[in-house]
């Protein structure tokens, strides 16, 4: 297939298209923005600032950056384990080029991050790596594909990766029957308080979002 005769990409993944990438950045923008204003948030401030009485800027705390996708596969052009394998399954190069319809089911927020958590379907599993969720040993149980997400911004110093981390978190805190704190029911959906700083509204209509399957290289 074309990927074989092809070096390996920095990752695989589905990339938005940009009518819907607008479409989820302003979402994500009006949430950031009145999560700043609600008293529940303002209570827990400290978790963002360090400091009790010290105001935050959500929409200026986080930094977004190049297009939004949701990595399948990082691949670190060939160097992380079993990127090679990723590329020779055959849904992989099969795929390569289509566009899928993404289901954006909540987002979240920590001091670290800002994601929008992707709902896959069995059709889009099986471009998921089965090792993904692995990797993190309180994960290791959650269904394949819990990690999937779009990254929408991070805090200063922080890595992308981080993002799938934070979400894996939460869902794991779920998981092990932690319900969370229901704070309020915003227009966009329920918003949920799981502690130290992490927020997920889970959105009473999911953003369909087109995405093509591809690869980056920088
Ligand atoms: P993201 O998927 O959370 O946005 C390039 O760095 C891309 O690969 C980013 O989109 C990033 O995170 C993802 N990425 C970087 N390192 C990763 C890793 N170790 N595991 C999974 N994804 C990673």
């Amino acid at each position: 297939g074309p990927i074989e005769e092809m070096s390996l990409p920095l990752y695989f993944g589905w990339f938005l298209l940009s009518s819907v990438q607008d479409k989820v950045r302003c979402t994500s923008m009006d949430f950031l923005k009145t999560l700043d204003t609600l008293e529940a948030f303002k209570k827990h401030l400290i978790d963002f600032t360090g400091k009790a009485e010290k105001e935050v800027d959500l929409e200026q705390y986080f930094q977004a950056k190049g297009t939004l996708h949701c990595t399948t596969k990082f691949c670190d052009y060939g160097k992380a384990e079993g990127a090679k394998e990723y590329a020779q399954i055959p849904a992989v190069n099969d795929l390569y080029g289509s566009v899928f319809e993404l289901s954006l089911s909540a987002l979240f927020v920590t001091p670290r991050t800002v994601g929008a958590r992707v709902s896959l379907t069995e059709e889009q599993l099986v471009l998921w790596p089965a090792d993904a969720e692995k990797e993190v040993e309180s994960a290791a149980s959650l269904p394949l594909g819990s990690r999937a997400h779009v990254t929408l911004g991070c805090a200063e110093g922080v890595e992308p990766v981080q993002t799938g981390l934070d979400l894996l978190d939460i869902l794991a805190l779920q998981q092990g029957g932690q319900q969370g704190e229901l704070v309020e029911e915003m227009e966009l959906g329920s918003l949920t308080y799981y502690g130290e700083g992490r927020w997920l509204l889970s959105l009473r209509e999911p953003i369909c979002a087109p995405a093509c399957f591809s690869s980056f290289y920088e």
